[in-house]
Formats: C-alpha cells, structure tokens, sequence
C-alpha cells in the first residue's frame, strides 16, 4: 500500500488496502442524512426511535467492522451479501490513529451495509456491517493537516457505462468532532497496533437503490483521491 503526502498518480493501478493489523471501526448516524435514512428503513421492526436517540446523544455510535482479511483496496472487489436485496456503499471520511489516540492520517472509507439486514433489527447490525468484501479503503493513507470544513465528499455509482447514482456532501455536515469520535473509541479499550475510524455516511442512496454484481462505485474525497472498487 502507499502512505503519501498527496494521493494522485497511484489512482490508475490496484492497490492493497493501507492496512496490516488495525482492526477497523467505524461511527453512526453522525450526519442528519444518516439518522432519516436509518429511521425510514427500521420503522417497521420499531427500531426508528434507536437511531433517533443516537444522533442527539453524547455517546456516539461505534462498531466494529472489520479487520484486514475483510478489506479490499483501491480497484480490488467489494461484496454484497448473498442473504441480503438491498445493499449501499457509505463514503466515509476514514481515520488513522496509532495505539495512544492520536489522528496521524485519513483516507477514504466504503461502509458497505446490507440495509434490509440491519433494517429488520438493530441487532443485526454486526451482520449487515462485517463480512467478507464489505470494507474498502484507500487509495492511500495520506499524511497531512486536518481536513477544513469544506471538504467534499463525493459518490457515483456506475453500471454498464451509465452514472445510476450520484451524490455529494461535506465535512460541514458531519455532527461530531473526530477527536470526540476517537475519545469513545479508546475509552477503556485497547488498540496496540492502532485502528481506522470511518467517520460515518452523510451520502445514503434512497429506498428504491441497491448495488448490482458489476457496479462500479467512487468515491471522490477533496485532499484525498478517489477510491473505486467493483462491486463483486
Ligand atoms: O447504525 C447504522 C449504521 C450507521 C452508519 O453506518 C452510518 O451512519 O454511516
Ligand atoms: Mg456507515
């Protein structure tokens, strides 16, 4: 994988996911577009009022999503679950802490998320965020300032030559602080060899969207590239 200052001439090769042992996590409903998106597709099982809660709550969201062997890099396959009819990618502003919590890095993040899966009970979450092919990260680990609030964030999703989604939002949007995000992850945890944190989806397709086998899905961060990954 590379660690660079400026993400740019490696986006044409494949790349291996900047990862070694960090597991990676990643946070909730820290954009409004989340919170209605989660509250539309939960109503029925009654799990609305939870996504609801945590949005305004002090304590954020986090989950465990996943470690090496379940992610991909930049150009490599994602998955969509075969038990699951409606799949999203999440574009997420992703980053790299070492083992004492500091924020050393950022890349970009897919979150994929089998929604009917988690929308049937808030208790599936684990099954609808952690398996084989459902993380995405890259191009690159880059090594810079933190971002300013006007970083964009963007996603298109393309199938048979054709854009079938196209979406943009920004850190502006984004409801908490990565610093608060990284003080709940490390509160009385431990992480030796340090973590990825995806900060959350502020880009969520509506109800009628889902990824097909053969989809290409990018998303483009300012100061970060772009990270495309095939749908498998
Ligand atoms: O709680 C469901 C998942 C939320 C999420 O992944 C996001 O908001 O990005
Ligand atoms: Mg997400």
């Amino acid at each position: 994988f590379a660690a660079i200052a400026e993400p740019g001439d490696l986006e044409g090769n494949e790349l291996q996911p900047p990862l070694l042992s960090q597991e990676v996590w990643a946070a909730g409903v820290t954009y409004y577009r989340s919170r209605e998106a989660r509250m539309e597709e939960s109503e029925k099982s009654g799990g609305d009022v939870f996504y609801d809660k945590v949005y305004d709550a002090d304590r954020p969201e986090l989950f465990f999503k996943g470690t090496a062997s379940r992610t991909v890099g930049h150009k490599q396959k994602v998955a969509i679950r075969g038990d699951s009819n409606w799949n999203v990618p999440e574009p997420e502003y992703t980053l790299a802490i070492n083992s004492s919590g500091k924020i050393f890095g950022y890349t970009i993040g897919n979150d994929m998320s089998s929604r009917d899966i988690e929308g049937a009970n808030p208790l599936y979450l684990p099954q609808a965020k952690v398996y084989r092919g459902a993380c995405a990260l890259g191009p690159a680990l880059v090594i810079k300032d933190p971002p300013s609030p006007d970083t964009a964030i963007r996603l298109e999703v393309e199938r048979g030559g054709e854009s079938v989604f196209e979406g943009e939002t920004g850190l502006m949007q984004l409801k908490r602080k990565f610093e608060d995000l990284v003080a709940y992850l490390f509160r009385d945890n431990v992480f030796p060899n340090g973590a990825y944190l995806l900060t959350g989806a502020g880009i969520v397709p509506s109800g009628g969207f889902t990824l097909n086998s053969g989809d290409i899905i990018r998303i483009s961060i300012d100061g970060l590239g772009t990270l495309e990954n095939e749908v498998e």
